[in-house]
């Protein structure tokens, strides 16, 4: 027969109460707070783990951004960490035991100069040494495989080639953040939604607790994976930063026939594009110009956007805007992330994920979790600690961040 909704197994276990202590509180219930608390419980057995998450689960960056995922970066370090996130990503639909749509489908960073061809081969380069799959291409190449865009750009910067990434993909964002939380809470997690964090408590250097818009928490440790949020968690603990925040902003079209199976980047022209499994184009562009801490959305954005998808797609002028949105973006001078231990005892960041961050979620959380159960930085992370910015040991990612700057 048929069941009510009451009688239909729910996704998540009933929220409960606070509890007045956990072993570790996380702050941020997107995906890299979530996953985080699955491998804490999954790997290191460390179950009494609380996200508090200000607003719903997955309603920050997690659901805001453009669902790309790819490893063809600039550094070793940044290679290295984002190869071992795809390797997860690759298994992670049967690990969580939820269909994320995990879809593989090339991804092309166009060159429309002599100086873009040169780092594409950098970058090739880098990724094969570490075994990741990249190889520069030429217009021919990208003709073949994209034959519906205009690589002469409608008489813009024409494209000379492209670093082609076959690992590229795509993969249904929300489902990410549902997956982790559910395989969390099935291991003991407790997930808080509508918890704020307000102050973080400390005693001789070491946290101690945090205080909610619920009450106040005991623990022993706390890990900040807010998505940008961060300055406001770090002014908490009076400890500085280098994270400045800008909006970035994201939009789709009305569906249409399936017509772009790969994933196109231009940071010249500022913008990268897929088509949604429901015919979406889903495109993005470059930060707002200016720091802001807000997610509102502009016309200047969409006109932008669209002056330069035109330039390679020109039918898709004919297409309707179905919705646009922002998120906020936690930038750093190097653009790569900051991750780890602090200076103050059982505090750790994970953070400045600028407009980078989804990709990492399965690999930032399993080596956060790994770092927090050991008390030291995960081997894959100790390059992007902190510390770097006093030390002068920057991941120079500029030039694979795949959003123009
Ligand atoms: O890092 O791949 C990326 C990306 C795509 C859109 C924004 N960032």
């Amino acid at each position: 027969g048929l069941t009510s909704p009451e009688n239909e197994p729910r996704f998540f276990p009933e929220e409960k109460p606070l509890a007045s202590h956990y072993d570790v509180v996380i702050i941020g219930g997107g995906g890299h707070g979530l996953a985080c608390a699955y491998y804490l419980a999954k790997e290191h057995g460390i179950t009494r783990v609380a996200v508090l998450e200000q607003g719903y689960l997955g309603g920050g960056n997690t659901g805001r951004n453009t669902t790309i995922v790819r490893s063809n970066y600039l550094t070793s370090e940044g290679v290295k960490f984002y190869d071992a996130s795809v390797k997860l990503w690759e298994n992670l639909s049967g690990d969580l035991d939820i269909n994320l749509f995990y879809s593989t489908r090339g991804h092309f960073t166009l060159a429309h100069s002599d100086d873009a061809m040169r780092t594409m081969r950098w970058r090739a380069e880098v990724n094969k040494h570490h075994g990741v799959d990249s190889e520069v291409v030429d217009r021919d190449a990208i003709a073949r495989a994209v034959p519906t865009m205009d690589l002469d750009c409608g008489g813009g910067p024409a494209v000379h080639g492209a670093l082609y990434h076959a690992p590229g993909s795509v993969v249904r964002h929300d489902a990410v953040a549902w997956g982790y939380a559910r395989a969390a809470a099935q291991r003991g997690v407790e997930i808080h939604q509508q918890t704020a964090v307000t102050d973080i408590h400390t005693a001789g250097g070491r946290v101690t607790g945090v205080a909610t818009s619920r009450g106040d928490i005991s623990c022993d440790a706390v890990v900040s994976m807010v998505a940008g949020y961060t300055p406001r968690i770090t002014d908490m603990l009076d400890l500085p930063t280098p994270i400045e925040i800008y909006p970035l902003q994201a939009c789709v079209t009305e569906p249409v026939k399936p017509f772009l199976d790969t994933i196109i980047v231009s940071g010249s022209l500022h913008v990268y594009v897929s088509q949604s499994s429901r015919g979406e184009l889903v495109m993005g562009s470059a930060v707002d110009p200016a720091v802001l801490h807000s997610t509102r959305s502009t016309f200047e954005f969409v006109e932008g956007l669209a002056d330069h998808i035109v330039d390679m797609f020109p039918f898709a002028g004919r297409l309707r805007l179905l919705r646009q949105w922002a998120g906020m973006a936690d930038m750093t001078p190097d653009f790569a992330p900051i991750m780890g231990t602090t200076p103050v005892d059982g505090f750790y960041l994970d953070s400045g994920w600028g407009t980078w961050g989804f990709k990492a979620t399965p690999i930032s959380g399993q080596t956060m979790a790994a770092t927090v159960a050991a008390k030291r930085n995960h081997e894959l992370i100790e390059p992007f600690r902190l510390g770097r910015f006093a030390d002068f040991q920057l991941v120079g990612e500029k030039g694979a961040a795949s959003v123009g700057h």
